[in-house]
């Protein structure tokens, strides 16, 4: 055990360079590496396994596939409102996921009225309003139009809320903050149906609506639409699930989810916002003095750490990989950093490639954990400079009664017994 190297400590509390996780960083770092993996060293007695399922040939093929039956446990949290089986979200289990792509099946859900059971064929998209010729699309006729790929996050801007009760909630990353997805979104880019339809000088804002029995509508900036608005019709290569939209779903990338109408059967050019039901009676956000905002859209800079997280019990002392996510809705995340002592210290962590705007990044810090108290949060600063703020300062300047776009720091309180809570630090 000679040339065992551990990068050096860079921030309090045990959090290491971030070396470890940069290209040819852990062959430079030598047996810390190897550590990382908490692989134990084979013995030389032990004979050769040959397991069960090397002893006969395994299963055929299949028309679709399915997970591991191992890892069934890996499910969304689901919660509907009170009388109603429809009406509510399910929740990314993402202390369970890695790297930066939701598996289409574990995408967070929510729902205003049930997930609706739509008949591809019958399915219609009408633009009209203040255009010069109204049209009528089918998933046929939109499929031919030039198709954009991009992986970009969704969330919800109902996302993190609970954390603005007095007392912190003991639940995991994903049931606390699992309103957030990312996707590989396939579709129209919406500019081009819009030119198509010729949209008139006096028009500023597009009214979309879904075919769920909600009819949920909401008011979208034409200067989004012609930006990088799109008719999704893919996610992660296959068509839409029906949760999420199928089969055809607006995509507002980095706005707040509820903008991104699913099942879109309509949008209607105004020269105003329509001031449906659904940007009135809901998100619009509260402030002090009795006035509330309306139409904000874009998702603040946030991040969260997944592993380890809330509700999970630490295996005892040692080197440990603090592995996360982090996205803003105005561009790439610039960097992460991990404290491990509530926020006295920081380290950079090591962010995978590559960093791609309005979607998900994955980060990742090396922490030696020595088996004391120990608060660990992530910090995430995006593109433009903006700096994810502390839960104290965010409700600060918000007021008691905000309850969308939370964004604030996490923090996770390691006990000595390696308990993993969620704390207000
Ligand atoms: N037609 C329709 N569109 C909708 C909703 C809905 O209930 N009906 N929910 C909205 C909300 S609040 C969010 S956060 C996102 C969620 O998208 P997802 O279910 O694909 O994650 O869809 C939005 N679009
Ligand atoms: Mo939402």
């Amino acid at each position: 055990m000679t040339n065992r190297t551990e990068p050096e400590q860079v921030a309090g509390n045990g959090l290491l360079h971030r070396r470890l996780f940069l290209q040819g960083g852990a062959a430079a770092v030598g047996a810390a590496g190897l550590e990382l993996l908490t692989a134990r060293p084979a013995a030389a007695a032990e004979p050769p396994d040959v397991p069960q399922w090397m002893k006969a040939p395994g299963a055929g093929m299949s028309g679709h596939g399915e997970r591991s039956r191992h890892e069934s446990h890996v499910q969304r949290t689901v919660g509907s409102q009170p009388g109603t089986t429809g009406s509510g979200g399910s929740r990314t289990p993402l202390e369970h996921l890695e790297g930066i792509i939701t598996p289409s099946a574990l995408h967070f859900e929510r729902h205003h009225a049930g997930v609706p059971d739509i008949d591809p064929d019958r399915h219609r998209l009408m633009i009209h309003g203040l255009v010069e010729r109204p049209l009528i699309f089918d998933v046929e006729s939109l499929s031919r139009y030039p198709l954009v790929s991009r992986i970009q996050f969704l969330e919800c801007s109902g996302n993190s809320g609970a954390n603005n009760a007095p007392e912190p909630p003991q639940q995991s990353a994903g049931q606390l903050h699992g309103l957030v997805s990312c996707s590989n979104w396939t579709g129209v880019p919406l500019s081009i149906l819009l030119d198509d339809a010729g949209v008139r000088p006096e028009a500023r804002w597009l009214a979309a609506e879904g075919a769920d029995a909600a009819a949920m509508t909401r008011s979208v900036p034409l200067e989004k639409a012609m930006d990088d608005a799109m008719i999704a019709l893919y996610q992660n290569g296959e068509r839409l699930r029906p949760e999420n939209g199928y089969p055809m779903r607006l995509f507002l990338p980095g706005w707040e989810g509820n903008a991104s109408v699913k099942w879109l059967r309509r949008l209607k050019v105004l020269a105003e916002p329509i001031m449906a039901k659904d940007e009135t009676s809901k998100y619009t956000d509260l402030l002090p003095d009795g006035a509330a905002m309306m139409f904000t859209f874009p998702m603040g800079v946030k991040s969260v750490i997944t592993s380890p997280s809330g509700n999970a019990t630490m295996r005892g002392p040692g080197l440990y990989q603090v592995s996360g996510i982090a996205w803003s809705g105005s561009g790439r995340i610039r960097r992460v950093e991990v404290s491990a002592d509530g926020g006295r210290s920081w380290a950079e962590a090591a962010l995978d490639e590559p960093a791609l705007p309005k979607a998900v990044a994955r980060f990742r810090a090396a922490w030696r954990w020595d088996g004391g108290p120990a608060v660990l949060q992530s910090r995430a600063v995006d593109e433009t400079g903006a700096v994810q703020p502390t839960r104290q300062a965010l409700l600060e300047s918000r007021g008691p009664q905000f309850r969308y776009h939370y964004h604030a720091i996490q923090s996770w309180r390691v006990s000595p017994e390696g308990e993993v809570r969620n704390v207000y630090a």
